[in-house]
């Protein structure tokens, strides 16, 4: 087997924030323990096998631009797939991560039938079976693309041709018995087309009761073939649809109550996704922790100035630190992880540019792991927040919250009282100046 990243030495190594310009770690030491538990075992980090694999630096205006030999028209289909999945496995390895994620499609050709496609994907995934054991890479998640092929173009399970659901059904089931096979700690499904163009042609309420017949027949696939992972739906608000159902985590929530699916589906949550939806990436985490949701997260992070998902990688400190802060107090991962659903601008031509994006972004979720844990340690946060609430928690508070009174009785004891309550100062400049106080002052 020929090296593909033959310039990079194995393993890039942790070198402190001393080290010089080339490829090293500067703040990710994998065994390095903070608040009780390894940073390896915190941020639990994947890398994506499509956009670093899969992709050739394409865009709307133009053609592929990357060094993937695998990608070139004429190769053999298969050998073309191993030659990528020999690719990838010394891509992990050489960067030290625990993790992959990837769809069906990314991994395997398509057949020309359906058969034929679960045949190679079941050829690679064996093969990949293989490479785990031999490098001691895990399976992050899995997960089927079922919005590329122009069959979806409609939708997956929201279509409104019934044998459509079925052929999705086929690359579903495929997928969660590669991912069971493979060891998978989590399995996805993005609603990419699970959406609308125009509401025209649209019955909405017909496309939610389709969607969430197949979640539930997910979810019963799961039980049967003994799955122990984690499903998770990955909330997106459009793109490629001008509307997609899954939008955010509070949309996702109130989809699982409506149809009986709490419980069963956790969320998958991307930092670009949270942005494009409106939200910021703390919004997003902390609403699906309050929701008893949160699942895993696909990090990157968007480009402010354009509204659409330029998957780069995330390097702002500042944003993953309040969000890994919520993370961390929330206990962390269990199944989930940090999956770099990142791509590489299409200029980053060279083939150690895919080593500084992973690098860069990894150091970035290191340092807000530690600037998390001391914002904790530190505990101003939380000491502001619960005397903010703490009335609340007195006699009276309780009283109107445990159902103790009606809103008449409240009213009539309010008045005959004479309560006045004077507005208290929110101290969002104090706070912010806190944040900022913790990241200046946490070492390396
Ligand atoms: C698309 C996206 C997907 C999912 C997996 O925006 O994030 O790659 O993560 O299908
Ligand atoms: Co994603």
């Amino acid at each position: 087997m020929t090296e593909f990243f033959h310039d990079v030495p194995a393993p890039v190594a942790f070198a402190g924030t001393d080290a010089g310009d080339g490829l090293a770690y500067r703040v990710y030491d994998p065994n390095r323990v903070v608040a009780g538990k390894t940073m390896a075992e915190h941020l639990r980090i994947a890398v994506c096998y499509w956009h670093s694999f899969n992709w050739p630096g394409s865009d709307v205006f133009g053609a592929g631009t990357f060094d993937r030999p695998w990608l070139q028209a004429g190769v053999d289909p298969m050998q073309a797939a191993f030659d990528k999945q020999d690719a990838a496995f010394e891509f992990f390895t050489k960067l030290g991560t625990p993790y992959y994620c990837f769809h069906d499609v990314d991994m395997a050709p398509e057949g020309a039938t359906a058969a034929e496609s679960g045949h190679n994907l079941h050829v690679l995934v064996e093969r990949a079976a293989q490479k785990q054991a031999e490098t001691g890479v895990k399976l992050l998640w899995g997960t089927a693309n079922v919005f590329s092929h122009p069959r979806y173009a409609a939708g997956a399970a929201t279509n409104p041709d019934p044998d459509v659901f079925a052929r999705a059904a086929v690359q579903v089931r495929n997928m969660m018995d590669a991912t069971h096979f493979l060891g998978g700690e989590n399995y996805v499904l993005w609603g990419g087309r699970e959406g609308y163009e125009t509401l025209l042609n649209t019955r909405l309420r017909r496309e939610a009761d389709q969607l969430a017949r197949f979640l539930t027949m997910v979810a019963e696939y799961k039980r049967k073939i003994g799955f122990t992972g984690t499903l998770l739906l990955e909330p997106k608000p459009q793109e490629p649809t001008k509307h997609q159902y899954d939008y955010d985590s509070a949309t996702v929530m109130g989809f699982l109550e409506r149809y009986d699916l709490v419980g069963e589906y956790f969320v998958n949550i991307e930092v670009n996704h949270a942005t494009l939806g409106g939200h910021s990436f703390h919004h997003e985490i902390a609403t699906a922790l309050d929701l008893g949701v949160f699942g895993s997260v696909d990090a990157n992070r968007g480009d402010p100035q354009n509204g659409w998902d330029t998957d780069q990688f995330p390097n702002s400190v500042e944003e993953m630190s309040l969000a890994v802060y919520e993370i961390l107090r929330h206990g962390g991962f269990t199944t989930g992880g940090f999956n770099f659903d990142t791509k590489l601008r299409r200029q980053s031509l060279d083939r150690d540019d895919l080593f500084h994006g992973h690098i860069g972004g990894i150091d970035s979720l290191a340092r807000s792991l530690l600037v998390a844990a001391a914002m904790l340690e530190d505990g101003s946060i939380e000491r502001f927040r619960d005397q903010r609430y703490a009335g609340w928690g007195t006699p009276r508070g309780e009283r109107i919250l445990a159902g103790g009174v009606d809103l008449a009785t409240l009213a009539d004891e309010t008045i005959a009282s004479g309560v006045d309550p004077q507005p208290v100062s929110g101290r969002q400049e104090w706070l912010e100046n806190e944040v900022n106080r913790v990241i200046w002052s946490t070492p390396t």
